[in-house]
């Protein structure tokens, strides 16, 4: 998308001047407001919206989408919260239907993947009282014993608040001692919608907005970076994900700590939120692109594929999207409990380099801080190298 067709979008008569003018800012590379990000999503309609969502991706990262090689450990779903949303957790009194690894069983997984050229481990689960702070910074000593060069990225800040709490430690003290151990980064599940009376309404009992920014803020200066989701399409309303996203990208400012925002769409199967309706392709792909235009600091914006599916998320590669999350083998079950497009969460890498390339995108495989792993556009599958 070149600033010509863009300029020429903004001639057509059929758009709203209100809508011109943002167009025009972000053309001028200025920031947008609060009431334009609102405003974009009520008026905007979805070409208008892709057009400047891809032209902010296309000078930011041209056709560049990235993917990178980790693997899942979900070390228990029984979870001390009762989150509205949660498909997948099973309250302590409902432990029947829980499982709770032992840490030879995740050092089990750690192993079976030995071999394999994955960067990343990705640990994130319930809330289990047992399982604290000291617990997980010895695992994760002993999963860098077996893959020195893996990067750990665990625990979102619900699970740190608590095991915080539980230590008697503070968030930097918790933290330097997770990060001793080996931790590399966090990753951004836990956000939901900052809204104190939304949270209030899908998850009042876990940490609250401002502690989930806190703790991030903390992993930040402690040169941890880490990434934010936001759960859309539930009761909260436009302004309320606008307001998401300022609170971060006014942290954001401050730090410059986040890789990478994640919309995560609400899934309505199995849980206490069911009755609500999902919405739509469409306002997927709306909120994909106001979060490009508005989160103007934040270098990357991911499509979660299991949880959209791969057509939205090659769809969405026009939409502001430079990241499809990775090849994670069948080793999450966050989704696929909670009515995702994709029950088996599994794709090979080349079947991931043919996704993005079938829309005419470049596909990198990257590390956790996105440098750069292996370059597919020339790779050849069958001599397992790069052939240009
Ligand atoms: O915080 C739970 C979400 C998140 C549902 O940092 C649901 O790279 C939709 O943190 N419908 C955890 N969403 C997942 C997470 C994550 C995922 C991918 C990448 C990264 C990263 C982090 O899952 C929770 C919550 O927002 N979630 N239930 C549901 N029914
Ligand atoms: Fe527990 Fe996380 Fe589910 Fe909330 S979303 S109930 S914190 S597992």
């Amino acid at each position: 998308m070149s600033e010509s067709s863009i300029k020429a979008i903004l001639k057509d008569s059929e758009v709203l001047p209100e809508l011109k003018t943002i167009g025009e800012k972000v053309l001028a590379g200025e920031r947008v407001t609060f009431n334009e990000g609102v405003l974009l999503f009520e008026k905007g309609e979805l070409g208008y919206l892709g057009s400047l969502a891809n032209y902010i991706r296309e000078q930011r990262h041209g056709d560049t989408t990235y993917f990178n090689r980790n693997f899942h450990i979900e070390p228990t779903n029984i979870c001390v919260f009762d989150c509205k949303f949660c498909s997948y957790s099973r309250l302590l009194k409902h432990k029947m239907e829980g499982w709770e690894y032992d840490e030879e069983q995740i050092l089990d997984i750690v192993k079976s993947y030995n071999g394999k050229p994955v960067t990343e481990v990705h640990i994130v689960g319930g809330v289990h009282p047992k399982m604290g702070l000291q617990y997980f910074a010895n695992l994760i000593r002993k999963i860098k014993e077996i893959r020195p060069e893996i990067h750990v990225k665990a625990f979102t800040a619900v699970e740190l608040e608590y095991m915080c709490r539980k230590a008697k430690v503070s968030y930097r003290e918790g933290l330097q001692i997770l990060k001793d151990h080996g931790q590399g980064s966090l990753p951004g599940g836990g956000a939901e919608i900052f809204d104190e009376e939304i949270r209030q309404e899908i998850c009042a009992d876990k940490c609250s907005s401002q502690e989930w920014l806190e703790i991030h803020e903390t992993a930040h200066s402690l040169g941890m970076p880490s990434n934010a989701t936001m759960l859309y399409g539930h009761i909260e309303q436009y302004h309320h994900r606008i307001d998401h996203m300022n609170r971060l990208r006014e942290l954001q400012d401050k730090t410059g700590g986040f890789n990478t925002f994640i919309p995560l769409k609400f899934r309505n199967k199995d849980n206490q939120m069911s009755h609500i309706p999902e919405v739509s392709v469409v306002e997927d792909l709306k909120n994909y692109a106001v979060s490009r235009i508005y989160m103007d600091n934040f270098p990357h914006l991911k499509a979660y594929w299991p949880m959209i599916g791969r057509s939205t998320a090659q769809l969405s590669l026009n939409f502001g999207v430079n990241d499809i999350d990775g090849t994670i083998d069948d080793s999450t079950k966050i989704y696929s409990m909670a009515g995702s497009e994709e029950q088996n969460p599994a794709l090979t890498t080349r079947q991931l380099v043919e996704l993005i390339k079938e829309v005419d995108r470049h596909p990198i495989e990257r590390d956790t801080l996105y440098n750069v792993v292996t370059d597919y556009i020339d790779y050849d599958f069958e001599q397992e190298k790069v052939t240009a």
